[in-house]
Order: structure tokens, then C-alpha cells, then sequence
């Protein structure tokens, strides 16, 4: 029997028989399975709205607060991946502490009362180091990654087998009480199997096979992965995904990655996107039968440590995420989506009984409307025009669509929500300067060299992974470069021209201990080339080159062939002899920067071991050069950060814990113009930051600091000026609503109250610790521009002002019923009418001052 043999019942009588048809086969209780239009859990279809938190990217003392925020966000299910080298950072040495206490933060999600969606991968791409694969892997005899290949399969499955047996003995999964109810093999492989041929098909197959062996008795997905072997299900990654259809009849229409947004890349500009655009695509996704879809990222978090990958992927991984980097909300993103929950959730009887009717409504637009026999109806408007507002006439009633935007009618009559009509606040963000200055201390790392006691030496230029087995970012290649003194450019004055080829990502050449000149990739092309005219002298030169990694790819196959560093040839023009190839000539390697592994200066008891100049010995903008300070930290609950602006290149360290790489000295070019939500987008389309530091701000966790005696160490490897660095704290500036009074509004969940619609209200709210002190501006009517720069219009309530200083100066939190009333009476009967509000958000906190 087939699972398709169960499809043409009733749609009620449809999971009746499902879950009759898995508990014979299985002989199990299996609590979770799927029919053609959801995930059943517990006999139910369920609509999910899944967010993706990555438990490394925060703090465990951060995992409570992010829950609880998407559970109040509306998400059922919180999704992550499952960081493979984090866990198994030697073969079958695991570690699962803190940052990487997967059981704990499983735990926690279902203390909430949420679910999860375990990517087990173990390839999980995600912008992070490697894809998730430990390094060691590389180095396995006769490996070849994500193919049907033994050695890689075998060390994939007891991976996977190591998490699923934790899972099992914790209970975690569904069917044992817990809250997995779905779990994901392999990532993106579909694109990627086609190249790979047989062994690619055979490669999914296994495992497909591998995954459904272990018995986790909650579904398996496979994403972007077209022929995914029943019973897994197929699913999909992008910006829209309405037109996906799962490979067989009987499977669900899942989305897996649906992005909130885009990462940034070290020299690129910040993408966003527009909440509109990303409201719309959700509203798209379910119309067109979607049940479950993840925001991809809802928390993005830091990449902390040297996590990152990409390669040149920021130490911020924000993605313009509903809940931003620092773990506050991002609004309007956060809260518009909230409320579209609410109203896909008003829908949810409706749309797991019933398949949508389509009918055209005129140009561009659309009505899928949900009926089932037992008298549920709810129906989604679209208009898909990018420039025109449409007028709509649906059953007795005539709607107002935006361009680009949905209207969701719970009751096939009443529209409680419409994806361009943001009701929610919009908060406009500020990293305020903590008051004092640091007093720096310096420690120079002094260019190595090559010497008698080298013990890493050959006539070769060596692959950096090789060597490094990515320990560290840093390796040194050093050689001695003889020049006779009859060299015809000694007499000329002239200098020859050293050429030094490299994989990646970024190098500085020393000569004699002297910077001669630093050049780097980028994420498209990390692969570089030093060519420029050295300084050399009579007799033995040093020459000494430093190849830096900026995290390693995540993207791709044949992981096993990718290489760094200075390959060759590295050569010397403009010699008596014409070219010298330095490449095959004896070279020295060191691992790592002396002051990271001899001396370990970013941890409190390395720091101390040395001594470091201060005041006037400070040092004044030198390459790799060691900084360090203390402070205090201040008071109260706001996220903190260090402005790294005057600083070049590097890593940060607070108390011995890595903050990430630093690197505002690479400027964002990309295309920064104004954005308009409507039409599809790209990560292309509504770019930030052109011209300035792709990454300014570096998050540190308050629970990583004491109250007092912090230690900074940075080391910065460019020349930057620590005297610019200073610690922010982060916090909301001013708050905005801005709300059409045409719209019913949803409370808690419900559209009416005995029988009358809800009147919609502006709620405002400041930081914990902030208070309303002044109202900017406040409109009633037909207010133009948008938050930070609004305008009365020709129709304005004059008492507008009124309830908002009555409600709001001196709270917190406060709201405005938007109705006539409320503000004097209608300004003008007949039209439709807004409200706009701008409020001033003030700190009473003490001054803190550094030590
Ligand atoms: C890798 O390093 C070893 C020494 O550790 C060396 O013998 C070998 O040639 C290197 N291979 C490459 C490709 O650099
Ligand atoms: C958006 O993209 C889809 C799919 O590529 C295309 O069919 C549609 O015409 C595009 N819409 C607009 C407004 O560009
Ligand atoms: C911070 O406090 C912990 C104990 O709570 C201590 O182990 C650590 O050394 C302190 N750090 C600094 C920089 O003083
Ligand atoms: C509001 O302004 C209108 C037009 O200027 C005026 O007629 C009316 O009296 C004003 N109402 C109040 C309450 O000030
Ligand atoms: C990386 C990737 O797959 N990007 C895709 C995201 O979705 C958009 C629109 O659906 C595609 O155009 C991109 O290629």
C-alpha cells in the first residue's frame, strides 16, 4: 500500500487513515507524520511558522530571551542546524558545552512550548566555517566530500548517528515527548548532484536510506533536493516559493529557507530586505497551499571566534533577521510578521481542510479563497501589480490592495491584515558612546623570520590547510633572498619587482622585517596576486610572507581539493640572472602569530605575561601590533558593542573569548539606492552601508564581562589607531507607528468582540530603561513621508497631538486608539484616514566611566 492509495477520501477522513496506515506499518506511536497538504502532529494538520535560530551565534544566556520573542513573534517551531566541526573538533573528541550545549537549547525550545526542526546536515553550508565539516576531515586517506564516497559516508553517518542517539536518550524527539518533529539530511544537494553523475544519485539514495534507518520516527527533509527518495520530503530554499511543488502528490509543500534577508560580505554593502516584500512572500506561500515555511534567519546572530566562513563573510551574521544581531527586536520586521501570523493562524482550518479556488479578479490580481464542507472560508486578495493600488470587489465587499501586497480575510469577508500595511512599530536604532576612554597598552608582534632552529622547512611551497590544519587564520612563509653586490640594480638604485602568487585570502609581505605591502581577496574572488618592487640589499635578505584565511568556504563539493596560501610561483624580476623563482628554494613555516601561540595574549593569564608600552611608548598605527585595555561595564540590560571604525584588520578578544574578526578597513562598494519594497527582490536591490565599513559594530555578550576589570585585547594587523575604539551600548532613538484606520486589528488573535471589529491602536515602546520624552510629531488624518521624516497633509485632526502626550510622555510603553474620536472628530469625512506618531525615546542611566 501507497501512501498515495490514501489520497480522494474526505480531507478529514484523509488523516484518520494516515495515521491508521503509519501505526501498523511502523508498529510505532509515531506521533508526527505528513499527508499532501501539512505536517500531522497528533492527528492534526498544522500550519508552522518555523524561525531559524542558530545556537552558536548567541549566548545560552541569550537562548531564553530569543525563544520567547519568536514564540511571541508567532513561530511554532525553531529550526537550526547542527554544527558538526564545533562538535567534533577532533575526531571523536565531542564537545558540547556552552556555546554548543545543542541539548540544553533543545530543552529550552520546549520549555517554551515550541517546536524544532533539527538540520542535522551534517553539511550544513550557513555561512559558516567549512560548511560545518571538522577540518581533519580534508585529511582523511582517500576522501572526497558529498559523494558516494566510504570514508567521507562513514564519517557522515556516525556523526549523524552520535546526534540522533543523544536525541534519543534525551527524549527530544516527538514520538518520545519531546519537541523534534522534523529533521533535515544533507543540504542543498540537489544543484550540486547533477554535476557528480551516478555517484551523485547513489550519494542521495544512501543518504536518504542512512537517515530513515535510524528510526527517529518524525519526518526527514532534503532541501532543494528534487529527487529525494520517499518517504523523505522535498522541500524548498529562496526568496519565493510559491510555485515549488514537492515531487509526489502525497508530500507537503514545505519551505525551508525562506530569507529574511541576505549576509554581508567583508567590502560589500549590507543587504535588507524590505518587511513588505518579505510578508508578501509568506502571504504567497500559503495562498498557493504552503504549510509550513522558516524564516531563514529569524535570529542571525555573530559569527563569535573564527566561525565564519564564506569566505570573507562578516563577523555579524544580523541578515536583517526579525530579531536583530543583538538579540532586540527588528521593527517593523518583527512585528508586522507577528501580525501576519495571527492571521494565517485565524485561516489554519481553513487551510489544512481545503485546496484553493483561484479566480481572477482583473489585472494582476487574484482571490484564492479556502472552503471546506464544515462551513470554515477564508480567502487571501492578491495583487501583484509592482506599481499600481488596485481596487478589489470580492463577494459584497470592495478591498483596497497596495501594489505588491496581500489582504487575508480569515472569514472570507473581513481583511484583518495586508502585507504592505505595516501596523507595527518601526524603531529607528542608535549605538550611544559610553562616556570615558580606554588607556591603551601595546605589544609588537614582530615579523618572523627564517632561522637555524626552523623546524617546519622544504624545498617547497606548501597548501596553508595543510600546514595550519586551520589551528589559525596565520601562516608564515619565510626564505632568505641572497643578492650578490654586483646586481646592476644596486648601481642603478632600482628595486626588483617580487611577485607572489596566492590561493587566498589576504597577505602581507615583510622584507627585512619591514611591511613592503599587504593585498586581499574577495568572496567571488579570494585568489591574489602581490606583484610590486621590494627593497633589497647586499647579502642575505628576509623575506617573509604572511598568509592570512578569512574563514573557509561553505559552499560546493570537493571540499577535499580546496586550498590556501601562497602556492607559487613566488618569484624576483629585474635580476642580473632575469627572473629568479624563489618557489622551489628552502622555506621555514611557522604556524600562527607569536603572540597567539607562543604567548596567548588574548587570554587573562597570556596577557600578563608580558610587558607592554604604554603612554608615550604606545604604538602609533604599526602593522601587527597587540592592543590591550581594561573597563568597567556599564549598567543596565542594553547590548553592547565595540565601534572598531579607526581600526584596519584583525581579531578581538574580551575576557580570553573571541568577538570575531574585525575588518572595518575594508569599505562596502555595491549599489546603495533608494528601495522600493514592491517587486521581486535580490540581495542586490536594497543595499546599506556603501562607503563606509561593511562591519563598524562588533556584538559582546554582556554575560561574557564582570562588572569591572574586563580585559580587550585586539590584535590588529593593518595599522589602525586603537585610540578610536570605544564601547556602545545599544538602544532605540525614537519609535513610530503608523496605522490606516481602515484595517481591523487582530487582539490576541481574535477579529471581533461581540460581533464588532477591534479598532486598530499605535503601540509604541522604548528600551527597558527609557521613557517617552517627547512626541515629534503626531497626525491624525492623511500624514505624509515615513518614520524619522513625516508631514502633516491637508487633512489633519488638530487634537492629534492631544492623546498622545496624555498616553505616552513619561511611560515606557504606551498606545493611541486610532479612531475619530480619539483625536477631535473626523478632519475629513469620507476619505481614508491614518495615524502617524514619532516619538523620542530618553535613558535616565548614570554616566559609566572606563577604568
Ligand atoms: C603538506 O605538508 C606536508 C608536511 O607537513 C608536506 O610533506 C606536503 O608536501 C604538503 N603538501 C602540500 C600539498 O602542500
Ligand atoms: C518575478 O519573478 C517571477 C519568477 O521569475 C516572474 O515570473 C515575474 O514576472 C517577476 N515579477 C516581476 C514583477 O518582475
Ligand atoms: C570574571 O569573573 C570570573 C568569575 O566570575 C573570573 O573567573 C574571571 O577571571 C573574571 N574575569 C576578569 C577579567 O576578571
Ligand atoms: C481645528 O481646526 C479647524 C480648522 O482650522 C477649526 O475650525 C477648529 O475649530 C479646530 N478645532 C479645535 C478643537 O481646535
Ligand atoms: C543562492 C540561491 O539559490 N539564490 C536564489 C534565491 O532565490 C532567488 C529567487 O527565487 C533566485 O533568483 C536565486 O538564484
Amino acid at each position: 500500500m501507497s501512501p498515495r492509495d490514501l489520497m480522494g477520501t474526505s480531507p478529514r477522513g484523509k488523516i484518520v487513515v494516515l495515521l491508521f496506515f503509519c501505526y501498523w506499518v511502523f508498529a510505532v506511536t509515531a506521533s508526527v507524520t505528513y499527508d499532501r497538504k501539512a505536517v500531522i502532529i497528533d492527528g492534526k494538520r498544522r500550519i508552522l511558522i518555523s524561525g531559524s535560530i542558530h545556537y552558536p551565534r548567541s549566548t545560552p544566556e541569550m537562548w531564553p530571551d530569543l525563544i520567547q520573542k519568536a514564540k511571541e513573534g508567532g513561530v511554532d517551531v525553531i529550526e537550526t542546524y547542527v554544527f558538526w566541526n564545533g562538535h567534533e573538533p577532533s575526531p571523536g573528541k565531542y564537545y558540547f558545552e556552552d556555546r554548543f550545549d545543542l541539548v540544553k537549547f533543545i530543552k529550552l525550545v520546549q520549555q517554551a512550548g515550541l517546536y524544532v526542526h533539527l538540520r542535522i546536515g551534517p553539511y550544513v553550508c550557513a555561512e559558516w566555517n567549512f560548511g560545518g565539516f571538522p577540518v581533519w576531515l580534508k585529511f582523511v586517506p582517500g576522501i572526497t566530500f558529498r559523494t558516494d564516497n566510504e570514508p567521507f559516508k562513514a564519517a557522515m553517518q556516525s556523526f549523524t548517528e552520535k546526534i540522533v542517539s543523544m536525541m534519543k536518550e534525551e527524549k527530544l524527539f516527538q514520538a518520545h515527548g519531546g519537541p523534534i518533529i522534523m529533521s533535515q539530511i544533507e543540504n542543498e544537494f540537489g544543484p550540486i548532484e547533477g554535476r557528480l553523475g551516478v555517484a551523485g544519485k547513489a550519494y542521495t539514495q544512501w543518504a536518504a536510506k542512512m537517515a530513515i534507518g535510524l528510526h527517529t520516527e518524525v519526518p526527514w527533509v532534503m532541501c532543494k533536493q528534487p529527487d529525494a527518495p520517499d518517504p523523505v520530503i522535498d522541500t524548498c530554499n529562496g526568496y519565493y516559493c510559491d510555485s515549488f511543488r514537492p515531487n509526489t502528490k502525497y508530500k507537503p509543500k514545505i519551505w525551508t529557507e525562506n530569507w529574511t534577508g541576505w549576509y554581508t560580505e567583508f567590502g560589500c554593502a549590507v543587504p535588507r530586505r524590505p518587511t513588505e516584500d518579505l510578508a508578501f512572500s509568506v502571504a504567497r506561500f500559503i495562498q498557493s497551499g504552503g504549510s509550513f515555511v522558516n524564516y531563514y534567519m529569524y535570529h542571525g546572530g555573530t559569527n563569535f571566534g573564527r566561525t565564519s566562513s564564506g569566505l570573507f563573510i562578516t563577523t555579524s551574521y544580523d541578515y536583517d533577521a526579525p530579531i536583530d544581531e543583538y538579540g532586540l527586536l527588528n521593527e517593523p520586521k518583527w512585528g508586522h510578521l507577528r501580525d501576519l501570523h495571527k492571521a494565517i493562524k485565524l485561516c489554519e482550518p481553513a487551510l489544512v481542510s481545503a485546496d484553493p479556488t483561484v479566480t481572477q479578479l482583473g489585472m494582476n490580481l487574484e482571490a484564492y479563497v479556502f472552503k471546506t464542507d464544515f462551513g470554515d472560508c477564508a480567502a487571501f486578495l492578491a495583487n501583484y501589480d509592482t506599481k499600481s493600488a488596485a481596487k478589489a470587489t470580492f463577494g459584497n465587499g470592495q478591498y483596497d490592495l497596495p501594489p505588491w501586497s496581500i489582504s487575508i480575510l480569515p472569514d472570507c469577508k473581513t481583511a484583518v491584515f495586508n502585507t504592505a500595511r505595516v501596523g507595527s512599530q518601526i524603531s529607528q536604532m542608535e549605538m550611544t558612546p559610553v562616556d570615558g576612554k580606554f588607556t591603551w597598552q601595546s605589544y609588537n608582534e614582530e615579523p618572523s623570520s627564517s632561522s637555524e632552529d626552523d623546524t617546519l622547512t622544504e624545498y617547497a611551497l606548501w597548501e596553508q590547510l595543510n600546514v595550519t590544519r586551520d589551528s589559525s587564520d596565520y601562516l608564515w612563509y619565510m626564505t632568505d633572498v641572497n643578492i650578490d653586490s654586483d646586481e646592476a640594480f644596486i648601481k642603478r638604485g632600482e628595486s626588483p619587482i617580487l611577485t607572489a602568487m596566492s590561493a587566498g585570502h589576504a597577505l602581507h609581505v615583510f622584507i627585512n622585517g619591514q611591511l613592503s605591502g599587504t593585498v586581499f581577496g574577495s568572496l567571488k574572488n579570494p585568489k591574489l596576486t602581490f606583484s610590486d618592487s621590494v627593497k633589497l640589499t647586499v647579502g642575505n635578505n628576509k623575506l617573509s610572507l604572511l598568509s592570512v584565511t578569512v574563514g573557509l568556504p561553505n559552499v560546493g563539493s570537493h571540499f577535499e581539493t580546496w586550498n590556501a596560501g601562497v602556492l607559487g610561483p613566488v618569484t624576483l624580476q629585474g635580476l642580473n640572472e632575469g627572473t629568479r623563482d624563489l618557489s622551489q628554494q628552502k622555506w621555514s613555516y611557522k604556524v600562527g602569530l607569536k603572540g597567539e601561540n607562543a604567548l596567548s595574549l588574548h587570554t587573562l593569564s597570556g596577557s600578563n605575561s608580558v610587558e607592554w608600552a604604554k603612554g608615550s611608548l604606545l604604538a602609533k598605527k604599526q602593522p601587527l601590533t597587540w592592543y590591550k585595555t581594561s573597563f568597567s561595564t556599564p549598567t543596565g540590560d542594553d547590548p553592547l558593542a565595540f565601534d572598531m571604525s579607526s581600526m584596519g584588520k584583525g581579531q578581538v578578544w574580551v575576557n580570553g573569548q573571541s568577538i570575531g574578526r574585525h575588518w572595518p578597513g575594508y569599505i562596502a562598494s555595491g549599489r546603495c539606492n533608494d528601495c522600493n519594497y514592491a517587486g521581486n527582490y535580490t540581495e542586490y536591490k536594497c543595499q546599506t552601508n556603501c562607503g563606509e565599513p561593511s562591519q563598524r559594530w562588533y556584538h559582546v555578550p554582556r554575560s561574557w564581562l564582570n562588572s569591572s576589570g574586563n580585559v580587550l585585547v585586539v590584535f590588529e594587523e593593518w595599522g589602525g589607531d586603537p585610540i578610536g575604539i570605544s564601547l556602545v551600548k545599544r538602544t532605540k532613538r525614537f519609535v513610530c507607528a503608523d496605522i490606516s484606520d481602515g484595517q481591523a486589528a487582530l487582539k490576541n488573535g481574535h477579529m471581533f468582540k461581540s460581533g464588532k471589529i477591534y479598532r486598530p491602536k499605535a503601540h509604541l515602546q522604548c528600551s527597558p530603561g527609557q521613557k517617552i520624552s517627547e512626541i515629534k510629531f503626531a497626525s491624525y488624518g492623511q500624514p505624509q513621508g515615513t518614520c524619522g521624516n513625516f508631514l502633516e497633509g491637508s487633512c489633519h485632526a488638530n487634537r492629534s497631538y492631544d492623546a498622545a502626550k496624555r498616553n505616552c510622555i513619561g511611560k515606557q510603553s504606551c498606545f493611541v486608539t486610532v479612531a475619530p474620536e480619539v483625536f477631535g472628530g473626523d478632519p475629513c469625512p469620507g476619505n481614508s484616514k491614518k495615524f502617524s506618531i514619532e516619538a523620542l525615546c530618553s535613558s535616565s542611566s548614570k554616566k559609566q566611566f572606563y577604568q
